[in-house]
């Protein structure tokens, strides 16, 4: 059985005064059903979880792929770990457009974070082009291949699918859209890691909002999701988590 899981993802929004969402959130939900995560800035992770105090998971948006060393303005999977983290996402698509990030960078950061005992949550999607191109399936089967590491299990690893053209853009696929993603996802992930595979939590992301949670929710081989935009708020967030 899969626990569901709602991941926020604030990109680069929120300042110290912000933090009073995490406690609005814990105090509007004290015993969600599903696992709530949310991902801030890296300056706030230490803040963010000792606000949480274990009522919510907190993660990192990025880790690099190395322990430590002379990689000015990146930060460890050790040291978000360190902070109070306990989840990071690796290969958003913003990630790799504006940081030129390819599969094989995504599976090194993968490796990294579950070397330093936190959940990756790898993020795949096609772009606009690519689905009228009618090469979603291929896409998404490449950056599976390519992103998720061998060692990925139902434990260490989430995926996220996220069409590139509906982060953030308040489009949406189809829920036929989706779960066609979705089935191909499980179908690749067991055909690879058997029943690690078949555990492993596959989140939808891209423009989750209250109004369409709870359709997506009940879409084939859909987790959870991973909501950018309507994370900031602990209103939103929270008519999410209880659509789960
Ligand atoms: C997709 C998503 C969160 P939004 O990037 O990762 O953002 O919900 O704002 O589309």
């Amino acid at each position: 059985m899969r626990k569901k899981l709602a991941a926020g993802n604030w990109k680069m929004n929120g300042l110290k005064s912000n933090l009073g969402e995490v406690s609005a959130l814990t105090q509007a939900h004290p015993s969600p059903a599903c696992d709530v995560l949310l991902c801030p800035p890296a300056t706030l992770i230490g803040a963010m979880a000792e606000a949480a105090g274990g009522k919510l998971a907190v993660g990192g948006q990025d880790c690099h792929m190395n322990e430590s060393g002379a990689h000015t303005g990146d930060i460890s999977a050790q040291m978000i770990a360190d902070a109070g983290g306990s989840y990071v996402i690796v290969g958003h698509s913003e990630r790799r457009a504006d940081h030129h990030e390819s599969d094989l960078i995504v599976r090194a950061k993968a490796e990294a974070a579950i070397g330093a005992g936190l959940i990756a949550v790898i993020c795949v999607g096609e772009t606009e082009a690519q689905r009228d191109g009618e090469q979603t399936l291929d896409v998404i089967g490449e950056q599976l291949a390519g992103s998720v590491p061998d060692g990925a299990t139902a434990a260490n690893c989430v995926i996220a699918y996220e069409p590139v053209w509906a982060i953030g853009t308040g489009r949406t696929p189809t829920l036929e859209q989706i779960a066609e993603v979705h089935d191909f996802m499980r179908n690749t992930l067991v055909a690879r890691f058997a029943d690690e595979g078949n555990g492993m939590r596959l989140l939808y992301g891209g423009s989750v909002k209250p109004s369409n949670a709870e359709e997506i929710f009940a879409t084939s081989n859909v987790d959870g999701a991973l909501v950018g935009g309507a994370s900031l708020k602990a209103s939103d967030f929270g008519a999410i988590i209880a659509a789960l």
